[in-house]
């Protein structure tokens, strides 16, 4: 018999990642999406099959994590053998805007899953994996980060984990379920929101080099982070599920490079020598050179990125640098792909938009180019 996954925010960067990758595995996965005003599957599209096909092994189903009637129902009706939680509002500086719905849906939806669970009388059945995050360690009291740091947690969002990573390991330990927490370090990939810093950065200079945009406007780009890709980190959520006894795992590369580093690693894969000067909010990225044909829109000279405070945060993440020992020796996982490799896979995508968005404007299809960042 097919094993049944549910996951939330199967929409998401993630959750379309994951679903590839239990589809191959022989899955029949349900998801819960966002009624929204505009379509927001377009992470999955291509694994959705025409739903009046009988044997279609992906089903999505309206829902929220506000929501626990719709919860419990979904779940009763599915009665899933594994439920992935990766529904979240999972921005770190709109949760300074929207703390509440933040709790919310990160704290008290995870609480509404496992109830549901556990309600429902599936809690010897349904395994569960919860989406717990580097930033649960803020501010850091150790590096490198591991399943024993205490956590520090910095923002609303990070706040709201916390309760989501204590309540799923209340839940193991006061009914015996199977949940475990994946404390994941940032990562990335070409389907990564476009709000985030690497897509930010990626998207905009790919824009910049064919001239729809002119210039990056960024935040603390001295910030340090640890940037798998998620590809690799999907993987290592289902097999955090196949074990013997749910415990905890921290999903890391073990390298760090700052913000500032990756916008000249995508500078460079555009064939733009970038240099930064000045101080903080002074502080700026003019092009040296330019070589080969990606980036027809820019000449040396040219600044084209700029410090913006607004994209500061009330309280930052300074510094992030995981280890992923326990998850190498026990689960035998190792990322395969580099932040660097990941890097570039993401320019070359973002290139390609940014080429046929600048092909449609220059045949009067003038589409506005979101700048929100
Ligand atoms: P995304 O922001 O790409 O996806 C979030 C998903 O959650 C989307 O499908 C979104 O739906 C859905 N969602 C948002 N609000 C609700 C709600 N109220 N009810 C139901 N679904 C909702 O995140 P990622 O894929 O990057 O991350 C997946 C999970 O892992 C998140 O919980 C995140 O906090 C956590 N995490 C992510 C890390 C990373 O570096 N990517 C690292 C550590 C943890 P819609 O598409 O409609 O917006
Ligand atoms: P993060 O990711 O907050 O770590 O949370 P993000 O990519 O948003 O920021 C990383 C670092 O870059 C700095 N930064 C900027 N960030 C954004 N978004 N925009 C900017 O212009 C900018 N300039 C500098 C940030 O200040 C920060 O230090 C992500 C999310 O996916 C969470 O859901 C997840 O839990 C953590 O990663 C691990």
């Amino acid at each position: 018999m097919a094993k049944t996954a549910l996951i939330t925010g199967i929409t998401g960067q993630d959750g379309s990642y994951l679903t590839e990758f239990l589809l191959e595995k022989g899955y029949e996965v349900h998801g819960i999406k966002r009624r929204a005003s505009l379509f927001n599957t377009q992470r999955i599209d291509h694994l959705y099959e025409d739903p009046h096909v009988s044997n279609a092994r992906l089903k999505l189903h309206y829902g929220d994590l506000s929501d626990t009637s719709n919860l419990t129902r979904i779940i009763s009706d599915i009665q899933p053998d594994e439920v992935y939680n990766l529904g979240a509002q999972s921005h770190v500086a709109v949760s300074f805007e929207a703390p509440e719905y933040t709790a919310d849906v990160d704290a008290i939806g995870t609480l509404r899953l496992l109830e549901a669970i556990r309600f429902l009388g599936l809690e010897k059945k349904t395994r569960f994996y919860q989406a717990s995050t580097s930033e649960l360690y803020g501010l850091v009291q150790e590096t490198p980060q591991r399943e024993t740091t205490p956590f520090y947690p910095r923002s609303p969002y990070a706040a709201a984990k916390l309760y989501a990573y204590w309540i799923t390991v209340n839940y193991r330990e006061a009914y015996d379920m199977y949940a475990c927490n994946g404390i994941l370090f940032n990562h990335e990939s070409p389907r990564r929101g476009e709000t985030f810093v690497t897509r930010k950065i990626t998207r905009g200079l790919a824009n910049i080099a064919l001239g729809l945009e002119p210039c990056l406007y960024m935040g603390n780009i001295s910030s340090l982070r640890d940037w798998g890709h998620a590809k690799d980190y999907v993987r290592m959520q289902w097999m955090m599920l196949q074990q013997e006894s749910a415990e905890d795992y921290v999903i890391a590369t073990g390298k760090q490079y700052s913000v500032r580093e990756f916008i000249t690693w995508a500078a460079s894969d555009l064939g733009i020598t970038l240099s930064f000067s000045g101080d903080g909010v002074e502080e700026v990225g003019t092009v040296e050179a330019v070589i080969g044909d990606l980036a027809p829109n820019v000449k040396p000279g040219d600044v084209i990125v700029r410090i913006d405070p607004r994209y500061f945060r009330p309280a930052e993440v300074d510094t992030l640098l995981g280890d992923p020992t326990k998850a190498k020796e026990k689960l035998g996982w190792v990322p395969e792909i580099t932040a660097r490799d990941m890097c570039r896979e993401m320019v070359v995508e973002d290139h390609k938009a940014a080429r046929r968005y600048a092909l449609l404007k220059a045949h009067g299809l003038d589409l506005p180019v979101s700048l929100e960042g």
